[in-house]
């Protein structure tokens, strides 16, 4: 396959973007060689500056359940456009998108938006310290919650591709009150509020992870978090950026019954626009300013062009419901790639929960952060480069989850598992 044009593209972006990316987990950097630049996204397809085009199992990482340019959020945003980009004032599409969360998400009675979900994680810890007047912070290794200082200490997504425990320029200050556990790890929760129960404002976590690739959490875990929490008066956070509105049109919350104080989210709800929001129980948003004392603002957040494309998503997904298309489409492809496997003898498991799924080279259950880090990592750069190869285009790092879209078909399973066959004979 040529790539000329995207090495020249990479080589031109190095000399004035650091690494040449605006976001290190598309560097290629887990799989090795350079990113494709990309040209243009059509449904389920993604088409390269040297015209290649590939079959997309990235989706820009989450947001891109309906696949590429949709019509009705082509059409959303167009429309929005025209009427002007931004006026840092409110707007009523602002409340449309905030009503529609509520009721696809009962735990959620109120909902700020912000522009990212590292914001809205941000926003959430500082919330959770406000409304509790404590300061400590429990987070899970391998969970990866944007790249808040506070949170970015044993981070998952780029940070363990790349290998970073806690990037330089967060100060010892920022981490001192973060306490990181292991995900799944009941015993640890239990001790931890057992000896700082009163002063933990909140536990936040990936419900169901995708930055260590995609782990699963007990239900023993889940039930403890939501015990403990509860009994000590702390906040449990979900950070939904990846599952909100992707694993059922009511989150991870809704596939495990659960009912969290606060949900953080991302992708899905800007329909690939930048968008975030925290949301939770009415009584913790009213703390937040103008309402309340937590500060938090910004000039674009709430901008009508990502209201509409969040809102146009959503309302297609709750219109058309795709989730038993991708729940059915996800399952060929585990019986696939699984068989695959088997058949050329590599050490593996496949993880998912819906349309959200890893291919781990690894022999053992991936339950938490060390278990996924012995996956080989370097197996996985050569699987995903054959896949390259064969016009499929993955999530280039082991450690990150991949996506089924709306768009995707049967067709597309077949094609994507007969490659699979091919590139995991070969490595
Ligand atoms: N949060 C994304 C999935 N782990 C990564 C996107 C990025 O860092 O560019």
């Amino acid at each position: 396959m040529n790539h000329t044009h995207s090495k020249t593209a990479f080589a031109k972006a190095q000399q004035l973007i650091p690494g040449g990316v605006n976001s290190p987990a598309r560097a290629f950097g887990g799989v090795g060689g350079s990113p494709i630049f990309i040209a243009r996204g059509e449904g389920a397809y993604l088409i390269d500056v040297d015209s290649n085009r590939y079959l997309d199992y990235c989706g820009s990482w989450g947001p891109l359940i309906l696949g590429h340019a949709h019509p009705r959020v082509v059409a959303a945003v167009t429309e929005a456009m025209a009427r002007g980009a931004t006026f840092g004032a409110p707007t009523e599409i602002e409340t449309q998108l905030a009503e529609l969360i509520t009721q696809l998400m009962p735990s959620i009675e109120m909902v700020r938006m912000v522009s990212s979900g590292t914001e809205a994680a941000m926003s959430a810890i500082r919330l959770a310290r406000g409304y509790t007047g404590r300061d400590v912070i429990i987070k899970f290794a391998g969970c990866y919650h944007g790249h808040v200082d506070a949170l970015l200490v044993s981070a998952g997504s780029s940070a363990t591709t790349l290998g970073v425990p806690t990037s330089p320029g967060v100060p010892k200050g920022c981490t001192q009150d973060t306490l990181v556990l292991r995900y799944n790890d009941v015993a640890g929760l239990e001790e931890a509020f057992k000896t700082k129960g009163d002063t933990i404002a909140g536990v936040i976590l990936e419900p169901v992870v995708g930055n260590m690739g995609l782990v699963t959490p007990t239900k023993e875990f889940l039930a403890a978090l939501r015990t403990l929490t509860y009994n000590a008066g702390s906040l449990l956070i979900y950070d939904e950026v990846m599952t909100g509105f992707r694993l059922a049109l009511g989150g991870a919350q809704q596939i495990q019954n659960m009912k969290p104080d606060v949900t953080v989210l991302g992708k899905i709800v800007g329909g690939g626009l930048p968008v975030g929001a925290y949301g939770g129980r009415a009584d913790i948003m009213r703390k937040i300013m103008p309402a309340g004392p937590v500060f938090q603002a910004g000039t674009l957040s709430g901008n009508p062009l990502a209201m509409a494309a969040g809102l146009a998503t959503l309302e297609e997904l709750r219109d058309r419901s795709p989730y038993e298309h991708m729940e059915k489409l996800a399952q060929q492809l585990e019986i696939g790639l699984t068989d695959a496997a088997k058949q050329a003898n590599i050490p593996h498991r496949f993880q998912r929960v819906g349309s959200m799924w890893t291919l781990f080279f690894n022999p053992d259950a991936v339950t938490d952060y060390d278990t996924a880090k012995k996956s080989d990592a370097a197996k996985f750069g050569r699987f995903f480069w054959a896949m390259m190869d064969r016009s499929i285009y993955l999530p280039c790092s082991q450690f990150e989850a991949a996506f089924i879209m709306a768009v995707h078909t049967e067709e597309h399973v077949k094609q994507t598992i007969a490659a699979a066959k091919e590139a995991l004979a070969g490595i």
